[in-house]
């Protein structure tokens, strides 16, 4: 069987970094409030980028890397909920600055598990034949989706964009998936209402552009779901958690990884983190934690990691990953 491989890891944050004390001058939080219940101590915001010049410089640098020409890459997918447009798709202004020709392009609007979510679909068309070479990118600027004078959330997010490449190969690669939605819950957490400003609209316009989230729903949810998806993929793909090197989780909350940790009784060197630096990018935090791990040397031909994103609409989604 064609499997799809990752053969190289880069991230795009943009420069200025926001401190929990300066967020403490906007809204009634503290450093305290905000890295004892979350973890997070300062993010990334962006001053005058959005979602496509992170992704850009994250996709360039892994072309180089690996010395990829552009007109080999077949296909680009982009897991964004922050968007520059609704259309063009993110994933098509990457392919422009690129010069990424040959390439078919799109976004993939799946919150927090959109870049898995990506580099599963990503699999299916190298696994088809059709695809030999695939950027795979999340990406997000979800400081312009954010209210900034919620204090719930206005402290969680932040901004940046990462990725990989994925190549067609005989082993290793993707071994086994885990994806799956729940539209029940989908109010839980909600951004970017898009209000009809037609002369024929006749229904109250509503108001609902900004980051919304009933984060009592949304912890119970991500601690209930995401050990079951782990277990899952463990049992079927006949893995130990033994084998794994690394378990890399969506950087939501510490918290929820703590408890995610603890229910699947693996120990907690397993589990990077990064969250501290970076606060929550949502779909970029998987590629943009892969990255960094990479560049600290953690990751090494033949290990097994788990990946794993949870989050809007409601997503969840995990991957036993073969480097
Ligand atoms: C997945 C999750 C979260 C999330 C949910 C709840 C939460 C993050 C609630 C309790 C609060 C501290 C913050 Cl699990 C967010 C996303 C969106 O990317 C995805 N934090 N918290 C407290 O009072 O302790």
């Amino acid at each position: 069987m064609i499997r799809s491989r990752i053969i190289g890891f880069e991230r795009a944050l943009p420069p200025v970094t926001v401190t929990n004390d300066d967020l403490a001058k906007m809204v009634e939080t503290s450093d305290e409030w905000i890295s004892s219940r979350t973890g997070i101590r300062k993010r990334h915001l962006v001053s005058d980028q959005n979602t496509s010049d992170l992704c850009i410089i994250a996709a360039e640098k892994l072309l180089e890397k690996a010395g990829w020409d552009s007109l080999s890459v077949d296909l680009i997918i982009l897991g964004t909920v922050s968007p520059d447009y609704t259309t063009p798709s993110t994933a098509c202004l990457v392919q422009n600055a690129l010069g990424c020709k040959n390439a078919f392009c799109f976004d993939i609007a799946a919150a927090c598990s959109g870049f898995i979510y990506s580099l599963s679909v990503a699999d299916k068309f190298i696994k088809n034949g059709g695809v030999k070479r695939a950027i795979v990118l999340g990406g997000e600027t979800l400081s312009k989706i954010t209210d900034w004078s919620d204090r719930s959330t206005c402290v969680l997010f932040g901004d940046g964009a990462g990725g990989v490449l994925l190549e067609a190969a005989e082993e290793g690669g993707i071994l086994y998936e885990d994806i799956h939605s729940d539209g029940s819950k989908a109010m839980a957490l909600t951004a970017g209402y898009r209000a009809n400003k037609s002369p024929f609209y006749k229904a109250e316009p509503k108001n609902d552009e900004f980051i919304d989230m009933n984060g009592r729903e949304v912890f119970t949810f991500a601690t209930r779901k995401v050990p079951e998806s782990i277990k899952k993929v463990l049992e079927e793909s006949k893995t130990s958690m033994d084998d794994i090197k690394y378990v890399v989780l969506h950087q939501a909350n510490t918290r929820i990884n703590e408890v995610i940790a603890r229910k699947l009784k693996a120990p907690h060197e397993k589990f990077y983190t990064n969250i501290d630096r970076i606060g929550n990018t949502s779909g970029a935090s998987v590629p943009i934690a892969l990255a960094e791990m990479n560049e600290e040397g953690l990751l090494h031909k033949g290990d097994k990691i788990l990946i794993s994103g949870f989050g809007g609409g409601l997503t969840w989604a995990t991957m036993l990953i073969e480097l």
